[in-house]
């Protein structure tokens, strides 16, 4: 969580010194579902992050580095320059790259599920998505063939408040999202999604039952994006009693209050955890910003498939 607070705040100050290619769409304030769902997953397990989920790319093994050459369009970053910020995953960490369809990987990564597991793998799946994408048709088709092919996903609700500049109240009706579960006959929980320990301890809990059981799941996951939409929009539109709340609530400093409460870390450990997280982020920024931007006698690589390839 540490890392990736430090990684999305350097993020952002490239960002307005103009040297990233396209958006930052930072997920601060939203770290614990990311952590506390790839620390409770196996090498085998499925991701279909979204755009806030840095944790989960980290959670699941990504380098700082790598991540920093694909947000400075490096040659030697996931995408070889060719695509930008969030577009970039690593199938062998089990992390499927996203597109930016709202609600679009849902189906998908039930499919990869279904594949793994007809392989005789004991995979699971996680799906990252937000308030805005549960009003999405992809979204129905997904939980609904999940639940009726008993494929083991969690579909990890991120209910940040916003969509854009959209508010829940104008996104939906029922009173939680999560209980729209029992229209697909599954369950559904609303948790807190600020709090890393008890939702980790809770998934811990949940992904042993489903990978058991091969049910999904809808997690609700209460939270509040803390920043715009993206760096480019001011998010004059979010009322600041409400970002005061929230960041009463922050999950770092929860985490950190708890975990020091009950004796497993001092506070001097979490400054040491702190100067390591930032001294790794200056190092692969610095490293990713000397690296090559793509030679464009390359542009067409990847793009078509070689002359001569038989596709039949
Ligand atoms: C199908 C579709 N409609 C609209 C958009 C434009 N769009 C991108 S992100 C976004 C808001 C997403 O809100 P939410 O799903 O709550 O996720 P959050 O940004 O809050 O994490 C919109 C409307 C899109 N990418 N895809
Ligand atoms: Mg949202």
């Amino acid at each position: 969580m540490l890392l990736a607070r430090r990684t999305e705040e350097r993020l952002i100050r490239l960002y307005h010194q103009g040297r990233i290619f396209g958006g930052v769409y930072a997920g601060i304030g939203q770290e614990a579902i990311g952590a506390a769902t790839t620390l409770n997953s196996r090498p085998e397990d499925l991701f279909s992050p979204l755009i806030r989920d840095m944790t989960v790319h980290i959670g699941r093994g990504e380098t700082v580095l790598n991540i920093f050459r694909q947000y400075l369009g490096r040659a030697t970053g996931p995408t070889g320059g060719r695509d930008g910020n969030v577009h970039y995953g690593n199938l062998s960490l089990g992390v499927l790259t996203m597109v930016s369809h709202l609600g679009a990987m849902l189906p998908v990564i039930v499919g990869a599920v279904i594949a793994r597991r007809r392989r005789g793998s004991e995979s699971i799946g996680f799906a990252y998505f937000g308030d805005g994408a549960s009003s999405t048709g992809d979204f129905h088709e997904a939980l609904n063939f999940a639940s009726v092919m008993d494929v083991p996903v969690v579909f990890v609700l991120e209910n940040n408040q916003y969509a854009y500049s959209t508010p829940v109240s104008r996104q939906y009706r029922c009173r939680n999202l999560a209980d729209r579960a029992v229209g697909y006959g599954m369950e559904g929980y609303r948790v807190d999604g600020n709090d890393a320990v008890g939702l980790y301890l809770f998934v811990q809990r949940l992904s042993r039952k489903i990978r058991h059981e091969a049910r999904p799941v809808l997690l609700e996951c209460e939270t509040m994006r803390m920043r715009g939409h993206g760096e480019h929009d001011d998010f004059s539109y979010v009322p600041k009693s409400l970002l005061r709340k929230f960041s009463r609530r922050d999950p770092i400093v929860r985490a950190v209050k708890t975990l020091v409460e009950a004796g497993v870390i001092s506070e001097e450990d979490f400054s040491a955890l702190d100067g390591e997280c930032r001294q790794e982020v200056d190092r692969a920024y610095r490293r990713a910003l000397a690296e090559p931007e793509p030679d464009p006698a390359t542009l067409e690589e990847g793009v078509y498939a070689p002359r001569g390839n038989d596709l039949s």
